[in-house]
């Protein structure tokens, strides 16, 4: 994990003055954003910008649920957040002290009231789906040009994995999101929360653990751009991203992304103020910067997640905005699916699981 910690000072922007500098403290999920937005926050704002990153729902879990974090701004997914607010993790935003809340869309607005009555506790930063990423040549000339790359079949089949192998396969370390993908390639409720559907996920997994290079939930974006590996169970806007360092790389890897076709997972991620934050006011305005329709516009442009602002999309390039992979068309749409919080006593089942599979013993 890489730490950001910017320098340009609020006595700087302040003209010299012996100021005291004022600062923010945010950890946000790694590839993530523009970090151009990063030092234009501090330019316009005066405020230092601590900015760290993760790449786990349950690490940030973990800290949220502990307390003490330091963080001003935080960014669980919706799931996490719900959970999270009940156990008393956030604060209540000010809406005074938001008013680029207009900008956002009501669209996805509704949808994150499922995890946030009254989007109360967060706003939405960005959304986006999980699923596969290919190096197609290689891919292609392992298993032939009909190859499943838009299918659970590629990463769940044995017969499929044991070729990719030979090429290199990650999985994302994020048991929320693999097990209901296996449960979907069952063809059972992804979101189940019956710990005997849970249970039949270890046969999805069991046979093709062998074959699974690592599970890891960044690493892959360069991975794939370098073609260091060839399938990548990952995130919509990482493999994206992956695909262009590869096309700026011109290093004749190929990458494409699929939600696959059997149903994928859509997700929300929420930004939110921990309860103990050291500075919920510097907090309030790096939501507001972020709320701004071009800096929005801004950093989705670059991280190829489409967001929940409506007033950022004048501003989408159309390799955004019209790439049904990242705003999708009512089509795609029907064909995603969310999932509820694990309660308490099956998480733990979820997790002592997602322990044994990835050990593969
Ligand atoms: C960014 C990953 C964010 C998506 N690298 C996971 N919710």
């Amino acid at each position: 994990m890489k730490t950001y910690t910017l320098t340009l000072t609020a006595a700087l922007a302040l003209g010299g003055a012996a100021a005291i500098a004022e600062e923010v403290r945010v950890y946000n999920w790694s590839d993530y954003i523009d970090e151009e937005l990063l030092t234009k926050f501090e330019e316009e704002t005066g405020i230092d910008l601590i900015y760290d990153v993760f790449d786990s729902n349950e690490v940030l879990e973990t800290k949220m649920l502990a307390g003490g974090s330091g963080y001003d701004v935080v960014v669980p997914s919706g799931t996490f957040l719900q959970r999270q607010i009940v156990a008393g993790a956030f604060q209540k935003l000010d809406p005074a002290q938001l008013p680029n809340l207009a900008n956002m869309w009501d669209v996805v607005e509704k949808r994150t009231e499922q995890y946030d009555p009254e989007n109360a506790y967060s706003i939405n930063y960005m959304w986006g789906t999980t699923g596969i990423g290919v190096n197609v040549g290689k891919v292609t000339e392992l298993l032939g040009e009909d190859a499943p790359i838009d299918s659970l079949d590629l990463v769940f089949k044995p017969e499929n994995m044991e070729k990719l192998a030979q090429c290199g396969v990650h999985f994302l370390d994020a048991p929320a999101e693999m097990i209901p993908m296996a449960l979907k390639f069952l063809g059972e409720d992804p979101d189940s929360q019956d710990p005997d559907v849970i249970a039949r996920a270890e046969e999805v997994f069991v046979p093709v653990r062998p074959y699974i290079q690592k599970f890891h939930s960044s690493e892959y974006i360069n991975a794939l751009a370098n073609g260091d590996i060839c399938v990548a169970v990952g995130w919509s806007g990482d493999i994206l991203q992956a695909r262009d360092r590869a096309a700026e790389a011109d290093n004749g890897v190929e990458i494409a992304y699929h939600a696959a076709k059997e149903g994928a997972q859509m997700w929300f991620d929420q930004m939110a103020i921990p309860v103990d934050a050291p500075n919920p006011k510097a907090a309030h305005v790096f939501l507001n910067f972020i709320m701004d329709a071009q800096n929005m516009a801004a950093a989705s442009n670059y991280v190829y997640y489409a967001n929940g602002n409506k007033a950022s999309q004048e501003f989408l390039v159309e390799d955004v905005i019209g790439d049904t992979a990242i705003y999708p068309d009512q089509e795609t749409l029907d064909n995603l699916f969310t999932t509820r919080p694990y309660p308490a006593k099956v998480q733990r089942t979820v997790t002592r699981l997602w322990t044994k599979i990835k050990s593969g013993t």
